[in-house]
């Protein structure tokens, strides 16, 4: 299955035994003091400067999120997502549980975005669907609901499948919903990666969509993060996710190494390119 995003100038397609797609994740204020107090004070100086870094360390989408206490993302979500529009050629991953916000970023979008995300909650479904539809957008869907994260696979996916069956109402076809099956912190629970994973392997299985995943959610609260994020992502794309959201400068390695080890880098080109980039620098 594939799943198409651009810009005004670019197409990115995801799947159908591609490359795996990078979003890059580092527009977020969450654990940055320094782009937390930017985005307060209304400059986003910053966001360009990372949108444009996260393309150099080959990033193919950049995720736009501006949420931090005291910022009205209704009125900075559009700008700073104008502002990565004017800095990179790439599709934007715009960021927001907020569904005004995501309507007046959507507003000003030349392309087909990613709506990062609607979740199983009736006002969830409710308030994000119709803006994919009449977008025309591709939305993450989140394998959670009024319940929170379940614990068991089997349950994420049926979340999952409630999401994609309700886009599909809408006029919303299933290659425009890419999964997220939620990864959380092994340091609070040294199960949770084993059950995301579980619930990617049983979504790949059951209905064939795209899947992405807040890579680094992995390893919170732990030493050497880099590499549990490294073993993760590679397992994570091992079991079928597509387009991980993760910092690129640290995440690429690992994600050209997967894709050559599952068959999806042709004579090495992509993986040898990196290398040979890397020592350049
Ligand atoms: N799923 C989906 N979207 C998401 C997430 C997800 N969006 C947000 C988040 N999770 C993914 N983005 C981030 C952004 C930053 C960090 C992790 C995930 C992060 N920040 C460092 C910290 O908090 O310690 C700071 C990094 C730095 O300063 O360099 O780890 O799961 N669909």
């Amino acid at each position: 299955m594939e799943t198409t995003l651009s810009s005004a100038t670019k197409t990115v397609i995801i799947g159908g035994g591609r490359p795996t797609v990078i979003i890059g994740e580092r527009i977020n204020p969450t654990g940055k003091k320094r782009l937390a107090a930017a985005l307060q004070a209304g400059d986003l100086t910053l966001v360009r400067e990372e949108a444009v870094a996260q393309m150099a360390a080959g990033a193919d989408v950049i995720d736009v999120n501006v949420g931090a206490a005291g910022v009205d993302d209704v009125i900075l979500l559009p700008k700073a997502v104008r502002t990565v529009m004017e800095a990179v050629d790439a599709p934007v991953s715009i960021d927001s549980p907020n569904s005004d916000a995501l309507k007046a970023a959507l507003e000003v979008y030349q392309g087909k975005p990613l709506i990062n995300s609607v979740n199983g909650e009736e006002r969830s479904l409710e308030s994000i669907l119709p803006l994919v539809k009449e977008h025309g957008a591709a939305v993450i869907g989140l394998t959670m609901d009024e319940n929170g994260i379940p614990d068991d696979p089997s349950r994420r996916l049926e979340i999952a499948k409630r999401i994609v069956a309700r886009a599909e109402e809408l006029g919303i076809p299933r290659r425009e919903v890419i999964i997220d099956c939620l990864a959380l912190t092994v340091g609070a629970d040294s199960k949770a990666a084993s059950v995301t994973l579980e619930a990617i392997r049983l979504v790949k299985q059951e209905l064939g969509v795209n899947m992405t995943l807040g890579a680094s959610n992995v390893s919170f609260g732990l030493p050497n993060r880099e590499a549990l994020n490294s073993a993760f992502i590679a397992m994570a794309i091992a079991a079928g996710a597509t387009c991980p959201i993760v910092d690129p400068a640290k995440a690429r390695q690992a994600i050209l190494a997967s894709d050559l080890l599952l068959g999806r880098d042709d004579f090495a080109v992509r993986y040898i390119k990196y290398y040979r980039q890397q020592q350049k620098t």
